[in-house]
């Protein structure tokens, strides 16, 4: 077979049946096997390299599946690597294969098409593992090695370059079994028995959880502990939906965290890097005396923020899956904190709906999606009001957020894949008028690809936190921060995509009902009153003057 039809057939051993690429004359020969297998993988072609990984993460961190894509070397990865960045900080199983130049050029600089300098070390800072392959023989192996490495402790994307000549090359390849090396580090049941037997003799345990607890799939195991030890489990933006919103243990929020760190006995915190602890004011809410366990799969996340009392290197659902059935055996009995806990969450959801009047649109869009539809929030004003805790999310997996890179315009892209991995469920893509514009173009594969994601713009005819900022901060003046926006629904309809306008929160959970049980893709713009765009999500604060040239 060809390296081309070599890398496809491993694929298929690992039970790959979608790749979102973009085709060029190096990956001829992998396109040309992935035409012959047409019926098996679903290949999805982009109109820009970025919006490939970022739709294998939306489609991987929404199915807890492997995400694929597939781009010219140079230029196509350097694209590309936007989305991976977003895919390493979300910690998602994307694997990014790309090609090279030819094999007998590569370091030499002669300048050959999508040539760049040292192309493997460039794209190892937004990758956990990157290998360039140079026989047909060694791709099967070097398929296995990705996978291994992205399911072996941490998860994070992966990369594979194979040079044109090594595509088009017949050999005899042995393929390989889709078993991978790796998996999650063995339990310490001696140090988790230690922890049973402190939770268990807790008087108000309080368990925080974060994305990792979502990759690891250990949400039921969360929700068993939570039950056992009557503990508010305390969400991070990336962690929430790990137990639903309507399960009184779920919290969420500034709130929440405030009332709920200082009383804490034992903390158990699985599964996040614990960022809030980078502040001293969140620290200081700890108890002198509390005891503080950390169980992360990857060891360098132990203490990295705060020096817990012990540290468990683990798969979080694993862990969690093994305390439940000691601390049983340690646990005493507590009275229920059901309206204690129901209480706090009313508090933080009444505060947090005051805070803004981007609140009722961030409920509006709750209103009208199902509870198992997916969210992928943008980094915009309503987004931010979503991520703060406004938002009610009530299955894993089904809130998508853009994690510490913060990338904008990865949100739509995001969307798409997401739906793609989710055929029957619903999505909606939140996006500001300026993040949206960043991916515009994939208006062409949803429509083509028939992809029904409902994609809300925002449109406050500015980067609106940009401005913002400027106004607080910078003397009230704006500087590269104001927007012309095209007539949406034109924009749309180009496209070949229905169009709606929104002018107001009750005016966009009608128009989402309609476009919702359309099931075809959608574009709705909600054009901002002055009033509430100016205003943006974070209230005012004062600021010092800054020091002018003379
Ligand atoms: C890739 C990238 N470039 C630039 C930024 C800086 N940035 C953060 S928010 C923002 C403005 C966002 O504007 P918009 O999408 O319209 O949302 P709004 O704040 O107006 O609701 C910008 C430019 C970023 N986060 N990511
Ligand atoms: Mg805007």
């Amino acid at each position: 077979m060809t390296g081309g039809q070599a890398l496809v057939q491993q694929l298929l051993r690992h039970g790959i049946d979608t790749l979102f690429g973009l085709p060029g004359i190096q990956l001829d020969f992998a396109f040309d096997a992935l035409w012959e297998e047409r019926e098996r993988i679903r290949v999805i072609h982009t109109r820009h390299e970025q919006a490939t990984a970022y739709m294998a993460d939306g489609f991987a961190r929404s199915t807890g599946r492997v995400g694929t894509c597939l781009v010219v070397p140079g230029p196509g990865l350097l694209n590309a690597a936007a989305g991976l960045a977003t895919a390493y900080a979300c910690c998602s199983r994307v694997l990014c294969l790309t090609g090279q130049i030819p094999s007998d050029q590569i370091g030499s600089g002669r300048g050959a098409l999508h040539e760049i300098k040292d192309q493997l070390e460039t794209i190892s800072s937004v990758v956990k593992h990157a290998e360039r392959v140079l026989s047909p023989e060694e791709i099967p192996g070097a398929v296995q090695r990705a996978w291994g490495a992205l399911h072996a402790g941490r998860s994070r994307p992966v990369e594979i370059e194979v040079p044109p000549d090594v595509l088009e090359r017949v050999a005899d390849v042995t393929l390989l079994g889709p078993e991978a090396p790796g998996g999650a580090p063995p339990l310490e049941l001696d140090l988790l028995e230690e922890v049973a037997r402190l939770l268990g003799g807790a008087e108000r345990p309080l368990i925080c959880s974060g994305g990792g607890l979502l990759c690891s799939g250990g949400w039921d195991a969360l929700r068993e502990l939570s039950q056992l030890l009557e503990a508010p489990v305390l969400m991070t933006d990336n962690g929430r939906g790990a137990v639903s919103d309507r399960d009184y243990h779920a919290q969420t929020g500034v709130l929440a965290n405030r009332a709920l760190v200082p009383e804490a006995d034992v903390i158990l915190v699985v599964g996040t890097r614990f960022s809030m602890m980078r502040s001293a004011r969140f620290r200081a809410r700890i108890r002198k005396d509390a005891r503080l366990i950390q169980i992360d799969v990857d060891p360098e996340e132990i203490g990295r923020n705060y020096r817990p009392d012990i540290g468990i290197e683990a798969d979080a659902g694993q862990a969690l899956f093994e305390l439940c059935s000691r601390v049983v055996l340690h646990n005493r009995v507590r009275a229920s904190r059901r309206d204690e806990l129901v209480a706090l969450a009313a508090r933080s959801r009444e505060r947090w709906a005051k805070a803004s009047p981007l609140c009722e649109y961030g409920l509006a869009l709750r209103a009208e999606l199902p509870d198992d539809g997916i969210l992928v929030n943008e980094s915009t004003q309503v987004g931010y009001w979503n991520a703060g805790g406004g938002f009610p999310v009530y299955q894993p997996r089904t809130f998508l957020g853009y994690g510490y890179q913060g990338a904008l315009g990865y949100g739509f892209p995001t969307a798409l894949g997401a739906q793609v991995g989710n055929p029957g469920r619903k999505v909606i893509s939140v996006n500001g008028d300026g993040g949206f514009l960043f991916n515009v173009q994939e208006l062409s594969t949803m429509a083509q690809q028939r992809i029904p994601v409902v994609a809300v713009v925002f449109d406050d005819r500015a980067y609106g936190n940009v401005r913002r900022i400027q106004q607080l901060r910078m003397g009230g003046h704006t500087i590269a921060s104001e927007l012309l926006n095209p007539d949406w629904i034109k924009l749309a309809e180009s496209f070949g995509v229905a169009g709606y306008r929104a002018e107001n929160p009750a005016a966009l959970r009608e128009v989402l009902r309609e476009a919702l049980a359309s099931d075809a893709p959608a574009l709705i713009a909600v054009p901002m009153p002055d009033a509430v765009a100016i205003q943006g999500f974070y209230p005012p604060e004062p600021v010092p003057p800054r020091p002018t040239l003379a």
